[in-house]
Parts: structure tokens; sequence; C-alpha cells
């Protein structure tokens, strides 16, 4: 389906129900974050009441910008419950990619997803999906000029996070002369670009400083180019960070220049193991973190599995190696 196609369904979609819950993957990003916050906001605008859910904490992104708060999800069942809702699924297209909030679909009476991944399965009334948009964000921008939604200072830095977020600062692959162009209209609509490129590429808490000096100690190079470091819970401790606060190592980790494939490993607080993994472009990691129910992009790619965590590192490397055979 093209933009052009999917915008009259949007605006019929957003002009249809009262009430929206607005909901992101699990572990959310800048990207679904920043989505979500524009979409709520939309929304509002429109006279229409708007939620937003994530499983997950938004924490870090809330001081980049003014973002549209959020539900629980004893708060989201009790809103769907209570009166006729539909849902929007923004940087994900599968209900497990919801978390703990997976079964919220079902309680909607509309549905639809707005996402840039590559499409496993799709379970909404409407999935508009543009895989080779640079962030969800980028999509959402082009879909509401064209609708003619305004666009208004607080939208735009939500938009403008999530580009800089899916985008490393607009140095990913993903990263266009239309993606800079955006940029440059969503300056000029009043976002912060200075603020949040500061605070997301160039701010870090001692501890973090220190989480992250621990896994570059932790890091181990194989042979055939993968990096890998695992931190558990004990890793975090000594840092005084909790395993669920710092975000962004795996990025930092994948500056290493023997690295062709970097995967990292934390143990969170629930005891489940969260994978990311970085491709410096030979090697399709998202096909990697597939094998296991997650997904992502080309390049960058996550999933999670149950413990214990080297267990869970020696299923990864051999995902990895298996990938990196089958390319040659
Ligand atoms: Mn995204």
């Amino acid at each position: 389906m093209t933009r052009e196609d999917f915008v009259p369904v949007l605006v019929d979609f957003m002009g249809r129900h009262d009430r929206y819950l607005v909901a992101g993957h699990m572990n959310p990003d800048g990207d679904c974050i920043g989505a979500a916050t524009a979409m709520a906001l939309a929304l509002q605008s429109m006279g229409k009441e708007a939620f937003v859910y994530f499983d997950g904490s938004i924490e870090g992104y809330s001081e980049m910008t003014d973002l549209f708060p959020t539900l629980d999800l004893e708060e989201a069942c009790a809103l769907m419950d209570m009166k006729p809702c539909a849902f929007v699924l923004l940087d994900a297209a599968e209900d497990k990619r919801l978390g703990k909030g997976k079964d919220l679909p079902a309680k909607a009476v509309d549905f639809i997803c707005i996402d840039h991944h590559v499409q496993d399965s799709i379970f909404a009334r409407m999935t508009y999906a543009e895989e080779h948009s640079s962030a969800t964000c980028e999509i959402l921008y082009h879909l509401f000029r064209i609708a003619g939604i305004p666009i208004n200072r607080r939208m735009a830095n939500a938009l403008f996070m999530g580009i800089a977020f899916d985008t490393g600062g607009f140095r990913h692959q993903n990263t266009t002369s239309s993606t800079y162009r955006i940029a440059g209209e969503l300056i000029d609509m009043g976002a912060d670009h200075k603020k949040i490129l500061n605070r997301m590429f160039h701010t870090h808490t001692l501890k973090e400083m220190k989480v992250l000096g621990e896994a570059y100690r932790k890091a181990k190079l194989y042979e055939d180019g993968i990096l890998a470091v695992e931190m558990t819970r004990a890793d975090f401790l000594k840092s005084g960070a909790g395993p669920d606060e710092v975000s962004g190592i795996i990025n930092r980790l994948s500056e290493t220049s023997e690295a062709l494939v970097t995967l990292y490993l934390r143990e969170s607080e629930d005891g489940k193991i969260i994978i990311s993994l970085r491709s410096k472009g030979k090697t399709d990691v998202a096909k990697v973190a597939r094998c296991f129910g997650g997904g992502g992009h080309v390049l960058a790619a996550g999933c999670s599995l149950e413990g214990p965590i080297l267990y869970a590192k020696e299923e990864l490397l051999k995902a990895i190696r298996a990938q990196m055979q089958a390319e040659g």
C-alpha cells in the first residue's frame, strides 16, 4: 500500500472513535516513545481522548522532551474494559512485541499498526509498513503532513527524538537526504535539536559510565569478528546501577573497530536475558533475532531469552555463526 492510499484510512480511523490507546513495543526506545507521543497529541488535537501504554520505562527520554504520560498495564486494561477504545500499535506489528500488553489489542474495537520493521506476521485490521523509512517517526511526519494534521512544537520534538534515535544521530545507513530534510523541517517547527541530541548521545551519569567501563572490561572478541559481552545483575550492582537503568551500551560497544557483529546480553530485573545485536553490514542480525522471536533491522536487532545468561550467549553465538555461514 502506498503512503497516499494509507492516509485516508488513517484519517478515517482517527476520526471514527472517541478513545484511543497508543502503544509501542516492549522496552520502548526513542522512536516508539516519540511516535506514540506525537500520535497521542495528534488525536488529542482532534478532540479525542488519548492514552499511551508501554511495557517498560520511558524515563531517560522524558528528559529530552515533554512526553505524553503513560498508563501501566492495569490502568490500560481497566480503560479498555470500561469503554470502547481503539488501539494504535507503533514501531511494531506483532502482538508478542507488546510484551506484557500482548492481550490489549483483543480488547480494542478497532486496531491499526504503523511500522518500519520487516514484517513476519500481520495481526491488525490494517498494518501500514515502510521498511525503508529510517524511523516510525519519519513515517508519521509524512502521514501527518499529507493528512493536513498540524505538527506543533511538542509533536515536532517527539518526532525529531524518534528519528535521531533510530538513525543513531543521523549516522546509520538508514539516514538519507530525506531524513535530513525532515529533521530540518522539524527544527523549523520548533524541535530543540541541540537539547535532544546532547541528551541522547552525549550525556551520561557516572553510574552509566561505570557500567560502560565494566562492559568494556568484559568484552570478548572472537576470531570470527563477533564481539560479545554479557552483563549479569551482579555486574550492574558493582557500578551502582540497575540493569534496566542504562541504555545505549550496545552502540558504544559496536564502535569497536574489530567487531563485525556485536552481541550484548543483559540480565534484567525479572531474570530475563535481553539481547541486542549490531552488524557492520555483512550479517543480517534481524534474521538472528527472529530465530528467538525477536525482531529489528538488518544492522540492529534484539530479542529476549530465558536464562541463564551463559546459555543464552551460547545460543546466540551459534545462531550468529550460522547466519554468517549462510551469507558466506
Ligand atoms: Mn523504530
